[in-house]
């Protein structure tokens, strides 16, 4: 069979934006939604690409996501700023504070945006490289569900956590790396379920602790932590920092509170942003300049930056398209005729 067309960016932000629309996110939501759902298949991260579009319409349609909400900035003009994502997706909440963030980190040199009770599901990426397209360094993370053993344990308790750093370049992209702090993220689980395919080993272990390939076994099991000890406590700090801190879920709660982990989870985020020129300025030394030493001498190694692979993969679709596969095609245009009755059960 002839594989379909590939599809412009800007033709399947379009129709992804209308989906959620139609699904009755107001329009500014629909847009940010939208938009990181599309960058993660522009960029080739297929775990939060299209594939999570189906994950926000089954949220929306149980009515444990609230289409309408609008969010709400709280800020006393301190180095923390809120914003309350009324039970909304996270990512118009960030959006709508995104400057104001900015704005603050430049004025006071570090600042730090509470997102409160959203609905979050997106790669960490996107609010990095926002960030840094403003010249500041940024770092970015939350919970998730407690799919995820401790190391030495076996049984889930931490989230697959995600944290994202990013920092400014003088070219077109930044430095940007952004990962789950389980070995993989669960939605790369769930695809190799899709596919009919193993996981690697080392993944995850079964309901008893053992190690499994089988990604139904895995889901069913505990994942595990990537680099051992090291990992289990990042993911720590992420529950403690974005969880407990904010006085928002940490992973266990987030699971009980959706009653499993069958729909996208609901807790808080926290995203820093630091402005390298404020924190250098008595040095008299230039920190773009100092980090471009070190990130030049990577490619001399035949070592490669993180974001190289994401950025090259941007650069093609941009100029050839995105390449759906003839299922990826035929759910969209679902999701398009049907609408939430596609998902609804
Ligand atoms: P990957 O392991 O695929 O990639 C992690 C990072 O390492 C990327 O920045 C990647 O860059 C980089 N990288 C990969 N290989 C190399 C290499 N050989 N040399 C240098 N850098 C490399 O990510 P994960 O599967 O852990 O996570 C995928 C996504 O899932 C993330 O975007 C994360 O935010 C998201 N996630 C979201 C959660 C949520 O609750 N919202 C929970 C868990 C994960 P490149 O992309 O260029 O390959
Ligand atoms: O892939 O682990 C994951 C994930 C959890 C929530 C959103 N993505």
């Amino acid at each position: 069979m002839t594989p379909p067309e590939p599809i412009s960016c800007d033709a399947l932000l379009a129709r992804v934006e209308t989906i959620f629309r139609r699904a009755g996110l107001r329009p500014e939501s629909a847009r940010s939604v939208a938009a990181v759902i599309v960058a993660g298949e522009r960029d080739n991260c297929k775990s939060h690409g299209l594939y999570r579009l189906e994950g926000c319409l089954k949220v929306i349609a149980a009515g444990r996501v609230a289409p309408g909400a609008v969010p709400a900035i709280h800020d006393g003009g301190r180095a923390v700023i809120e914003v309350d994502a009324g039970g909304g997706f996270a990512n118009p909440a960030f959006d709508a504070a995104r400057d104001l963030l900015a704005a603050r980190a430049r004025e006071t040199g570090l600042a730090a945006l509470v997102i409160r009770d959203c609905l979050h599901f997106s790669a960490l990426w996107h609010d990095v490289e926002a960030l840094a397209g403003q010249g500041l360094a940024a770092l970015s993370m939350c919970p998730s569900y407690a799919f995820v053993a401790p190391a030495g344990g076996k049984a889930p308790l931490l989230g697959t956590n995600p944290l994202a750093f990013g920092w400014p370049r003088p070219g077109p992209h930044p430095y940007v790396f952004d990962f789950a702090t389980s070995v993989a993220a669960r939605g790369e689980i769930e695809l190799h379920r899709r596919a009919g395919k193993p996981i690697p080993e080392g993944w995850a272990v079964d309901g008893d602790g053992q190690p499994t390939t089988d990604p139904q076994t895995a889901l069913a099991g505990a994942m595990l932590t990537f680099g051992g000890h090291k990992g289990s406590a990042i993911s720590t700090m992420i529950e403690l920092l974005a969880g407990a801190m904010l006085g928002e879920f940490m992973s266990r709660e987030a699971l009980e509170f959706m009653g499993g982990g069958d729909l996208l989870p609901r807790h808080g985020a926290l995203v820093l942003a630091l402005d390298p020129q404020v924190f250098a300025a008595r040095s008299g030394r230039d920190p773009i300049a100092e980090g471009e030493r070190l990130l030049t001498a990577f490619g001399a190694q035949g070592a490669r930056l993180p974001s190289e692979r994401r950025f090259a993969a941007r650069d093609r679709a941009l100029r050839d398209g995105i390449a759906l596969s003839a299922d990826e095609l035929a759910r969209l245009e679902r999701f398009e005729a049907e609408g939430l009755a596609a998902v609804s059960a």
